[in-house]
């Protein structure tokens, strides 16, 4: 971003038009980020609770002040029964800067010997789930999109969701490229799309198996390509042949068999063919075995030998920082719990091993809008004896359950270093301005609270620069080649492109990062962690197949995806993108709202034993039958129940890498009285 300043005031911000990648554009959201900067109610100073809690009344307090009061706090806690463990920090993505979400966060709660969190909400099923192929999280370069001919967005909302890919597939598309989505809910992406597939949700690793029966009874293979770099063709083969056939796929998916062979005809003829993987599909219950399956997609038409082929789920693992210099994870006493913030709601009623938590410090999200099982959170979070801090830019609901709230700068206002997931280039966040009022950025408020614990200078006192050098590996003997030139001098300049090479297809003679080198269509790694050696599918956690009953009474699977409008539940506070995401609404079909007696526009009410809230019935084709789609994470105090969909999503844990599942989620929609 490119920030004016008239004095000490930014007045504009725009894309950098000559960031290599994004090209100047902005995404309709961030473009109004300076609406975010200058809110009215952005926080300015600290506080302390005086009302209960949940009513959000605060006092000003001076940072002095709110700072002995959390480091007393602290040191009380961890002289306690329970000890340091009863403290758990909870952070995720409000800002990705490396610096400002993972240096001395992480240190300052490694060193005092808190819970660790398992940063689970968004990426880690697929995350797995792709590496028991892979080897590692390698991927195609998204620049290479631009040069494919047959591109499958895979429970991706690219238009919506990563929108500067989607310039690239465009920019495809005009050289003749087909885009294909494959989604239950009729996305601006599917929309956008040559062909859109709606299957069932949490079908698609059975809809993968069908297209490679397909591709082994059609001759559509490269069998050189297997046998030379794949383990376990003949395994799959066999399985899909047996246990994939078209009917039963068909049955599973709900896709018509015709489309499926179509799909996997033009999939294998239409070269080079690339797969966009994205995060919807993961967040069921088999969601990291549908990403594995998917994975090994590629290798079976031997898309690998073509750089704009093959598949790419996210582009993080290329970046070679040095995590755990910047970290330091080996100050964590050995043996110390590890929570998952899925399961944000047991932790707080003292439902997970190890001691209660006694102190919550939310910095970088809003978890009584993100988490899973809303109502639980919420109980949990009016606990008297539970102290929370939370370090917020904006009066969120999470901070109205703070006993502190402290108040955060902006990306104008810190220094930060930023990796990227969507593509190579490394990028130094300088600041444009000073902070407002006496906002400060998440690391010097651990320098603060450091400084108040005793904790060794050493490891506190650096500044945000000198740990970017660390993260850069700047003082290493070997810095590993990908950052070769890339310091923060250079970065002064502008975004560096990891020095990875541009023009190779990375797979096309296998060099898998697996024991085997090799793609791994059977693996034996996942035996050992008690999975099913090869792709398979396995029914969502709620569904007719898993739990009849349930269905019964709650037949409609839910999906509630990202808006627009908004960043998972950031910029909702903005009225003029608020004023754009309407308010919560429920697209359902048209076969499924008259049977309810729905129409568009009607209040309806979206139940499970979970919990309820409202939304706008939208009835059009959009949804599938049998399945619901809410978009957007509100604020709940932004709705008229002051509740948003995470009241109905589920704690339940995916198959990989303890991950979400807010789609695996039945509910019944009925009109709400008026
Ligand atoms: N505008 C905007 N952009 C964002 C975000 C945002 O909040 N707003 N959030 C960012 C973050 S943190 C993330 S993780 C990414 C997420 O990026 P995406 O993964 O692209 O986003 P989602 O909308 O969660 O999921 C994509 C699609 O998957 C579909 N889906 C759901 N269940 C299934 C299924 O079982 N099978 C298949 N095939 N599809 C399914 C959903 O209907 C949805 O349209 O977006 C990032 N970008
Ligand atoms: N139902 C449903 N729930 C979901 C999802 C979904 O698709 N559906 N998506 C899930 C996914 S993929 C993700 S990634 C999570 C995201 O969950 P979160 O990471 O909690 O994301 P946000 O809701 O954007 O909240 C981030 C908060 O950090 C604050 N913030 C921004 N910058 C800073 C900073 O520098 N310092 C501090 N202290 N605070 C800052 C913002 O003001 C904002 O309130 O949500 C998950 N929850
Ligand atoms: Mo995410």
């Amino acid at each position: 971003m490119v920030v004016t300043l008239d004095g000490d005031r930014a007045v504009s911000l725009r894309g950098d038009p000559e960031h290599p990648f994004t090209q100047g554009f902005l995404c309709h959201k961030v473009s109004r980020y300076l609406e975010r900067v200058y809110h009215r109610d952005r926080w300015l100073h600290p506080l302390r609770r005086i009302g209960a809690k949940g009513e959000g009344r605060f006092e000003r307090i001076s940072w002095n002040e709110a700072l002995n009061e959390i480091a007393s706090r602290f040191r009380d806690i961890a002289a306690g029964p329970h000890g340091s463990e009863a403290i758990l920090p909870y952070s995720y993505c409000g800002t990705m800067g490396r610096i400002q979400s993972e240096s001395l966060d992480r240190r300052f709660f490694h060193r005092l010997g808190a819970s660790l969190l398992a940063r689970t909400i968004c990426a880690t099923a697929g995350g797995v789930g792709y590496r028991f192929t892979m080897g590692s999280g390698q991927g195609m370069d998204p620049e290479a999109f631009r040069d494919s001919k047959y591109i499958i967005n895979w429970g991706s909302n690219t238009v919506v969701t990563n929108m500067h890919l989607w310039v690239k597939m465009h920019e495809a598309r005009k050289d003749g490229a087909r885009i294909v989505t494959i989604d239950p809910y009729r996305s601006r992406t599917a929309e956008k799309s040559d062909w859109h597939l709606a299957p069932r949700v949490g079908t698609d690793a059975a809809l993968a198996l069908g297209v490679m029966h397909i591709l082994f009874r059609d001759g559509l293979t490269d069998a050189d390509y297997l046998e030379r770099y794949c383990v376990g063709a003949d395994l799959l083969r066999e399985r899909v042949e047996r246990e994939y056939g078209l009917d039963r796929v068909a049955r599973i998916t709900g896709l018509p068999a015709a489309d499926i062979e179509r799909l996997a005809h033009e999939y294998a003829n239409m070269k080079p063919a690339a797969i966009r993987v994205n995060y919807g599909l993961q967040r069921h219950r088999g969601g990291g075995m549908a990403v594995r399956t998917i994975a090994c997609l590629p290798a079976v038409i031997g898309a690998w030998r073509d750089r704009a082929g093959g598949i790419l789920l996210s582009t993080s693992a290329t970046f070679p920082l040095n995590f755990s210099a910047l970290q330091r994870p080996d100050l964590t006493p050995p043996g110390t719990r590890t929570i998952n913030m899925n399961q944000l709601a047991e932790a707080l009623h003292g439902e997970l091993p190890g001691p209660p938590v006694q102190a919550l410090y939310v910095y970088n999200s809003n978890p009584v809008a993100v988490a899973p099982d809303q109502n639980r959170v919420i109980q949990g979070m009016r606990r008297d004896d539970l102290f929370t801090v939370v370090h917020e830019q904006f009066p969120t609901d999470t901070c109205d359950y703070a006993d502190i709230v402290l108040p955060a700068t902006t990306q104008l206002e810190h220094f930060d270093l930023h990796t990227s997931y969507g593509h190579q280039w490394v990028q130094a966040n300088f600041p444009a301005i000073a902070p407002l009022g006496e906002a400060r950025c998440n690391t010097d408020v651990f320098r603060g609270l450091a400084r108040r614990l005793g904790l060794e200078p050493e490891l506190f006192e650096l500044s945000d620069e000198e740990l970017a050098r660390v993260a850069l590996d700047e003082n290493a003997i070997h810095r590993p080649a990908a950052l070769d030139g890339i310091t923060l001098e250079t970065l002064r300049s502008g975004p560096q492109r990891l020095r990875v090479p541009t023009n190779e297809a990375p797979f096309a003679q296998g060099n898998f990062g697996t024991p085997s080198g090799k793609c791994e269509l059977y693996c034996e790694r996942m035996i050992a962690q008690g999975f099913d050696p090869l792709p398979s599918w396995t029914p969502p956690a709620e569904c007719e197949e898993s739990t009849p009953e349930l269905a019964a009474r709650y037949p409609l699977q839910l999906i509630s995806p990202p808006s627009p409008h908004f960043l998972n539940s950031t910029f909702c506070e903005v009225d003029s993108l608020r004023e754009a995401a309407r308010q919560p609404e429920l697209w359902i079909h048209p076969d499924d709202a008259s049977e309810r007696d729905i129409a568009e526009g009607t209040m309806v009410r979206i139940a499970n034993d979970r919990g309820a809230f409202l939304a706008t019935a939208r009835v059009g084709e959009q949804a599938r039958p049998g399945v619901v789609v809410a978009p957007g994470i509100w604020w709940n105090k932004f709705t008229r129940d002051h509740r948003n969909a995470n009241v109905t999503s589920p704690t339940t844990l995916a198959d990989m890498g303890g991950g979400a599942t807010f789609f695996d989620n039945l509910v019944e929609v009925t009109a709400a009285a008026p």
